[in-house]
């Protein structure tokens, strides 16, 4: 470890050990945002213990445990079940290390939450959705309770179909598992044959979307389906933009710009600097008509024509290097 010349104790002298515990590796979102992270890690000569997440909140705890053994500044929780960490969290925060929430709601004012706007995220999805359908629809919904983001959105969509009547929610479904896809997909074909008059699907997490478009397609009635979602990848970019595609919009952040962020957070607070409470990385539009038009198939592409996707003003300080991407 070298060490950053200009930057606060202990970033100056470098080796500063951080973990990253996520309850979710599995797909494109998690991916990303872990090599985000890494990214992020390696320009502040961060020496950065990833522990997998498998979904399964014993382990979380368990990786909480190692990490305070292995004696880490900071820990970055990505995800999780509140009500099985506060305990081990309160372990680590008693024993002087920085806690980083990302997408789990840890109710502490000593750990600053970072989130993707997810009430922006849903509310900017379903002005789309509205634009392209009209306020009279049958929708299908796909939903898993518990998880943070989802709840945020969720709580837009029970807005939604409160103030537009003319939405009729005719199946809920979803499933988020390390084949998150694949399962949704299994009740997507369910859900669809039994309601043949749904138009819409509110599929707010990628892997949903995937999910529900891949019973489409099997299914056949792709063309009068259309597919709303939060997230973007490079194989969504794909997803979205062949021929025939229903996936007709996503609103996204860069999840590896999600995982810098939360990093810095970290860093910041292990540097003694103030970090604000709520941290937000901005999510963008992108139908699929404008990706067509922009001709972007990449997620490298897609930095290059939105500053937002390759950097964000969260979490910085002069110190800290944030041009990655
Ligand atoms: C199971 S939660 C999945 C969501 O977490 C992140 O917020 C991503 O945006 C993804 O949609």
């Amino acid at each position: 470890a070298d060490g950053l010349s200009g930057a606060p104790a202990p970033f100056d002298k470098g080796g500063v050990k951080v973990a990253l515990i996520s309850y979710i590796s599995a797909g494109d979102f998690f991916q990303a945002y872990q090599a985000g992270a890494e990214a992020q890690a390696k320009a502040l000569d961060i020496d950065l213990r990833v522990f997998p997440g498998r979904q399964d909140a014993a382990e979380q705890r368990e990786q909480i445990l190692q990490a305070i053994n292995l004696g880490v500044s900071g820990i970055v929780i990505d995800h999780g079940l509140p009500e099985s960490l506060g305990d081990v969290v309160q372990q680590a925060l008693d024993k002087g290390i920085k806690v980083v929430a990302f997408d789990v709601n840890l109710n502490n004012p000593k750990i600053p939450q970072v989130e993707q706007s997810d009430h922006e995220l849903a509310s900017l999805a379903l002005e789309q959705v509205v634009k392209d359908n009209g306020k009279d629809f049958n929708a299908g919904y796909v939903y898993v309770a518990g998880f943070a983001p989802l709840d945020r959105r969720n709580e837009v969509w029970d807005k939604f179909k409160s103030e537009n009547k003319g939405v009729v929610e005719k199946a809920r479904f979803g499933n988020v598992s390390d084949t998150t896809a694949t399962s949704t997909a299994d009740q997507a074909k369910a859900a669809l044959t039994a309601n043949p008059d749904i138009s819409v699907v509110f599929a707010p997490y990628d892997e949903f979307a995937r999910g529900v478009k891949l019973a489409a397609n099997d299914l056949g009635i792709a063309k009068k389906l259309k597919i709303y979602s939060a997230d973007v990848s490079t194989a969504d970019i794909q997803e979205i933009t062949e021929e025939g595609s229903p996936w007709v919009a996503t609103v996204a952040t860069n999840p590896a710009v999600v995982g810098a962020v939360s990093i810095r957070a970290a860093a910041l607070e292990i540097a003694g600097q103030t970090v604000p409470h709520q941290i937000t990385v901005k999510p963008t539009l992108l139908t699929q008509e404008s990706l067509r038009a922009a001709g972007v198939k990449t997620i490298e592409e897609l930095a290059e024509k939105i500053p937002a996707f390759s950097t964000s003003d969260a979490a910085t300080a002069s110190w800290i290097p944030d041009k990655l991407f």
